[in-house]
C-alpha cells in the first residue's frame, strides 16, 4: 500500500482496531468483518513508532519454535498493526491482552483463525482483508505465544541526548520581530508531512512551515501567547518562538518513542515557566522549563487501575492540561483511569494528587468557568467531571457510545443553562452535560440534554462565546456524504435540529477521501475552519466559513497544506476558549 493511502486510513483504524467503533450502533454489517462497516476494514492500526530492533526478544522453551528472522518480522508486524490497540507489551490497552498465560492456551491453530478471520468485538480480519499472508499469520500465532519483546526504557541519559537547543534564550529576540497579529494565527498539523503551518488568521496567507514529529499531532501555546509547542508521535517535541521575525524552531527534544501530549503552565507566577508532555511508550510524563525544553522530572504512570486495582505496566499517557486554579497539571492516564493532579511548585518534592475516574481516559477540555475539567473516558462511556480547585472526582457522567469531545463545547443551553458537550464516534448523539453547580444545581453533571447529528464518526464539536452555531463534524463516519460535510445546530434553537454544510464540495478539491475535520473559530468568533483531509498525494485545503451567514469565506489551497487535520487557533488555545 502506497504511504499517502496508508496514511489517509490510519486514523480511522486506531480508533476502530482499538475496538472503538465496530461493535457499537455505529458499526455495519460486512460481509468479512461482522460489526465493521466495509470502508473502516481497509484501515490499519497506527503504527508504533518503536523500531523493531529496539525492542529485546525472548524466547519462552515451551512456545512453538520462531526463528531469528521470523521473529524480527513479528516484532515488525506487531508494533505496525497491533500494538496500538493490544499495548506495546501485549498487557492489552483498548484490546484484549495477548500475554502468553492465555495465548499459549489458545495454541496456534486457534490464534491463526482469528488473526485471519478477527472477530465481531473489532478485531481486524487481517488474513481475508489480504493484508497478512497465510505465512505471516503463521508467524504471528506462534510470535504471540512467546513472552512480548520489551522495547528499552528511555529516561533522563536519552531525554538529554536528544534535546537540542538552537536558538539559546539569551539570543532570542527582546520584542516580537513580525508584523503577525500573533492572536490570530493558526497552527495547523500537516501530519503525514509531519510538520506545523503557521496561518495568519487575517490574511489566510500561510506564515511558515516548520518541521516538526513523525505524524505531528497537536499545538499547544504558552499562557503568554509568545510559544508554540507541538509533539509528534514519535514523542518529539519542537519549541517555536512566535517572535522571531519568521517563527522557529528554537529548541527540540524527544522524550520517549511514541507520545500526543504537550502543555505549558499557566498558573499566576509560573507563566511559561514549565512544559510539560507525557508519552505512550515509555508510559510516564516529563516536566521540562518552559523556554529551553531542558528536561527537569520524569514520572513513570504505571501502577494500578482504578476499577479492578490490577497492576498495569503500560498505562499511557492522554491528555493534559493546566490547572488554573492551582500550580498544577493534570494529567489523563489511559489505561489505569486515573487523573493526576501534579503540582508542579515544588518539583523537587513533587506533589501528586491521584484521583480515581474510570479508565481509557483520552481527551477532554474545561468548563465555562475553567474550573471543572471533563474527560472523556471513552471505552467506559463515561465523561469524568474534575473539580480542579478541590482535587476531586466530581461524578462519571454515563454519555453515549465511545464520546470524544476534543477540547469538547461550552454555551448556554437556553432551557438548562451553561453546559459542555460532546460527540461520539460509536453514536449520532450530542450529550450536553451541565456544568453550573450554583445557579443551576439540578442540572450540574448531568445529560440534560441529548442532541441527533449526522451520525457516528464525530471527532471534533465547537462553538465560540460570541456565537450561537455548534458545530458536529463526522470525520470517521464510513458514508462519504457525512464525513465530507458537517452539521450545525442553532444553540437558541436546538429542537430545530441541524443543518448540513458540504464542506468538501465547496473546497472545490479533486479525488481524495476529503474528510472534514476539526472546527476552529478564529480569535473574533465570526469565522469557523475546517480542515479538508485528503491522502500525502492528493491535494487538502482549508475551508473558511462566515459564523454568522454559514455561507463559504474562503478555501485555503497550497501544495504545502498536505493532510491537515487539527488547528490551533493562538488565542483560543492560549486561553482555553471554546
Ligand atoms: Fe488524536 C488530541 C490520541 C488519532 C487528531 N489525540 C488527542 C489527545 C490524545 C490523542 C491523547 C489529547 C491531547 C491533549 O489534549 O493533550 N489520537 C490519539 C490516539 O491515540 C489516536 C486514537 C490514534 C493514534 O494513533 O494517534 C488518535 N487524532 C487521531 C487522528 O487520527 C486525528 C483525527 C488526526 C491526526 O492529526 O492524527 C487526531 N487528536 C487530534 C486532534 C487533537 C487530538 C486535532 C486535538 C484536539 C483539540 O481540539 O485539542
Amino acid at each position: 500500500m502506497k504511504r499517502g493511502t496508508f496514511w489517509q486510513v490510519v486514523s480511522l483504524t486506531a480508533f476502530v482496531a482499538a475496538g472503538f467503533i465496530s461493535g457499537t450502533a455505529f458499526a455495519a454489517k460486512s460481509s468479512e468483518h461482522p460489526g465493521t462497516p466495509e470502508s473502516e476494514m481497509r484501515y490499519k492500526g497506527a503504527p508504533v513508532p518503536i523500531k523493531p530492533g529496539e525492542a529485546k526478544e525472548s524466547v519462552t522453551p515451551e512456545a512453538p519454535a520462531l526463528s531469528k528472522d521470523e521473529f524480527a518480522r513479528a516484532k515488525q508486524i506487531y508494533f505496525e498493526r497491533c500494538a496500538g490497540c493490544h499495548g506495546v507489551l501485549r498487557k492489552g490497552a483498548t484490546g484484549k491482552p495477548l500475554t502468553p498465560d492465555i495465548t499459549k492456551q489458545r495454541g496456534t491453530a486457534f490464534l491463526k483463525t482469528f488473526i485471519n478471520y478477527g472477530s465481531p468485538a473489532g478485531m481486524p480480519n487481517w488474513g481475508t482483508s489480504g493484508d497478512l499472508s497465510v505465512k505471516d499469520i503463521d508467524i504471528m500465532a506462534r510470535f504471540l505465544q512467546h513472552e512480548p519483546p520489551q522495547p528499552p526504557e528511555y529516561g533522563m541519559k536519552e531525554m538529554k541526548a536528544s534535546w537540542k537547543i538552537h536558538v539559546p534564550v539569551n539570543k532570542r529576540p527582546k520584542k516580537k520581530l513580525n508584523k503577525l497579529n500573533l492572536e490570530n494565527v493558526f497552527a495547523v498539523t500537516l501530519r503525514d508531512a509531519g510538520k506545523v503551518a503557521l496561518i495568519d488568521g487575517d490574511s489566510k496567507k500561510i506564515v511558515s512551515v516548520i518541521n516538526t514529529g513523525y505524524a505531528v499531532h497537536i499545538s499547544r501555546i504558552s499562557y503568554s501567547g509568545r510559544y508554540l509547542y507541538t509533539v509528534g508521535r514519535d514523542a518529539k517535541i519542537n519549541l517555536i518562538d512566535m517572535w522571531m521575525k519568521e517563527p522557529k524552531t528554537v529548541a527540540e527534544i524527544k522524550i520517549g518513542m511514541e507520545a500526543r501530549s504537550v502543555e505549558t503552565s499557566k498558573y499566576k507566577g509560573y507563566e511559561d515557566k514549565y512544559a510539560i508532555a507525557g508519552s505512550y511508550w515509555p508510559p510516564q510524563y516529563v516536566i521540562m522549563d518552559g523556554y529551553s525544553l531542558e528536561p527537569k522530572k520524569i514520572v513513570a504512570t504505571r501502577g494500578m487501575t482504578v476499577d479492578t486495582q490490577d497492576y498495569h505496566p503500560e498505562p499511557r499517557v492522554a491528555s493534559i492540561v493546566a490547572s488554573h486554579a492551582h500550580p498544577e497539571f493534570v494529567v489523563n492516564v489511559k489505561e489505569t483511569g486515573q487523573v493526576l493532579m501534579v503540582n508542579y511548585s515544588d518539583i523537587d518534592n513533587l506533589k501528586v494528587t491521584t484521583i480515581g475516574a474510570a479508565r481509557f481516559l483520552h481527551d477532554g477540555g474545561w468548563d465555562s468557568t475553567q474550573r471543572y475539567f471533563l474527560v472523556a473516558a471513552n471505552k467506559s462511556n463515561k465523561i469524568a467531571v474534575i473539580d480542579s480547585q478541590e482535587d476531586k472526582l466530581v461524578k462519571l457522567v454515563d454519555v453515549g457510545q465511545i464520546p470524544h469531545p476534543g477540547r469538547g463545547a461550552n454555551f448556554v443551553d437556553p432551557k438548562f443553562g451553561p453546559v459542555w458537550a460532546t460527540g461520539h464516534l460509536g453514536d449520532e448523539t450530542i450529550s450536553l452535560i451541565g456544568t453550573d453547580p450554583k445557579n443551576h444545581g439540578k442540572n450540574a453533571w448531568k445529560v440534560v440534554r441529548t442532541l441527533k447529528g449526522q451520525g457516528g464518526g464525530n471527532l471534533f464539536i465547537k462553538t465560540h462565546p460570541t456565537s450561537s452555531n455548534l458545530w458536529v463534524d463526522t470525520a470517521l463516519n464510513p458514508n462519504e456524504a457525512m464525513s465530507q460535510s458537517v452539521a450545525v445546530f442553532d444553540i437558541n434553537n436546538l429542537e430545530k435540529g441541524f443543518e448540513v454544510l458540504p464542506i468538501a464540495k465547496w473546497s472545490g478539491l479533486g479525488e481524495g477521501p476529503k474528510r472534514v475535520v476539526q472546527p476552529e473559530y478564529n480569535k473574533k468568533g465570526d469565522e469557523v475552519w475546517f480542515s479538508v483531509w485528503s491522502g500525502i498525494k492528493q491535494e487538502s485545503a482549508i475551508v473558511v466559513v462566515d459564523d454568522k451567514t454559514r455561507k463559504l469565506k474562503k478555501v485555503i489551497r497550497d501544495k504545502r497544506l498536505a493532510t491537515p487535520t487539527g488547528k490551533f487557533n493562538v488565542y483560543n488555545t492560549q486561553h482555553d476558549v471554546y
